[in-house]
């Protein structure tokens, strides 16, 4: 079980040992400070070698992928929009790494995972708010999958 904290954004795992117990929690993300507030997670074997594969949405805007090893480690997280690694950034330096046109504009971002074409690559459907003058608007997106990560 997978489990994003409100504040600070850590993200949790949790092994399941059957018959509804879990052994211990393991920290995924440590105190990614307010950029990962509210964080949202997703599992999946993106590149098909057996390790789970994490993505997680945050409150700047971001999705940070973790690619998941055999021994279930996880390699440090890179956001999929700029490449570049977050060791515990705020999120002001998150939304100033998105530029000012970013991919997908907006704030506080959560996402799936799934193979929304049915090519066989799995895809990320995203949901996010954007504000506006007449208040907060909202938006979905799909982002297909063109190569593997
Ligand atoms: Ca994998
Ligand atoms: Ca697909």
């Amino acid at each position: 079980m997978l489990s994003g904290l409100y504040s600070p954004g850590e993200v949790h795992f949790y092994h399941g040992l059957g018959k509804g117990a879990f052994a211990a929690r393991t920290v995924i993300e440590e105190n990614r400070n307010e950029s990962a507030m509210m964080a949202c997670t997703n599992a999946a074997d993106c590149d098909a070698d057996g390790d789970l594969d994490l993505f997680i949405g945050d409150e700047a805007g971001d999705i940070t992928f973790f690619r998941g090893r055999e021994d279930g480690a996880y390699e440090a997280g890179i956001s999929i929009f700029t490449g570049l690694t977050h060791a515990q950034p705020k999120y002001t330096e998150v939304r100033d790494s998105l530029g000012e046109d970013p991919v997908i504009p907006g704030y506080r971002l959560r996402l799936a995972v799934a193979d929304w074409n049915r090519d066989g690559a799995l895809d990320l459907l995203i949901g996010n708010c954007e504000p506006t003058e007449a208040g907060t608007t909202g938006h979905v997106r799909v982002l297909l999958r063109k190569q593997l990560l």
